[in-house]
């Protein structure tokens, strides 16, 4: 069965969608911890980051740092952190969320 994120990517779920190409689609969290709560997801299904292919590990990060960086710019924020969790969806996920401060991170 397709991961929720799957069935976002392919348009069957709504979504906010922040920005995609041809291999990472990006859109708001529904449950955001701040303004601007973005996750940045691999189109291909894969459970745990750590076991992406090295291209698409690489792509992952360079394409979250570009929307991490438009985030900046869009949301008044300090600076753009970024969490890997995945205890919910399995399906590889980044987490950007635009901070005030460090201890705004509430996890
Ligand atoms: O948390 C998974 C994250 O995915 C959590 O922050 C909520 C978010 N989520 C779950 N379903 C949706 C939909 N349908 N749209 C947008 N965001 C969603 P983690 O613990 O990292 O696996």
């Amino acid at each position: 069965m397709s991961s929720i994120f799957t069935k976002i990517i392919n348009g069957e779920i709504p979504s906010y969608k922040i920005a995609e190409d041809e291999n990472f689609y990006a859109f708001l969290d529904i449950n955001p911890n701040a303004k601007g709560h973005t996750l940045v997801v691999p189109k291909k299904e894969v459970n745990r980051l750590f076991d992406l292919e090295e291209d698409l590990y690489n792509g992952l990060m360079s394409f979250s740092r570009k929307i991490a960086k438009s985030l900046e710019k869009a949301v008044p924020c300090d600076r753009v952190g970024m969490a890997v969790i995945g205890l919910e969806v399995p399906h590889v996920h980044v987490h950007l969320i635009p901070l005030q401060k460090m201890e705004d991170i509430q996890f």
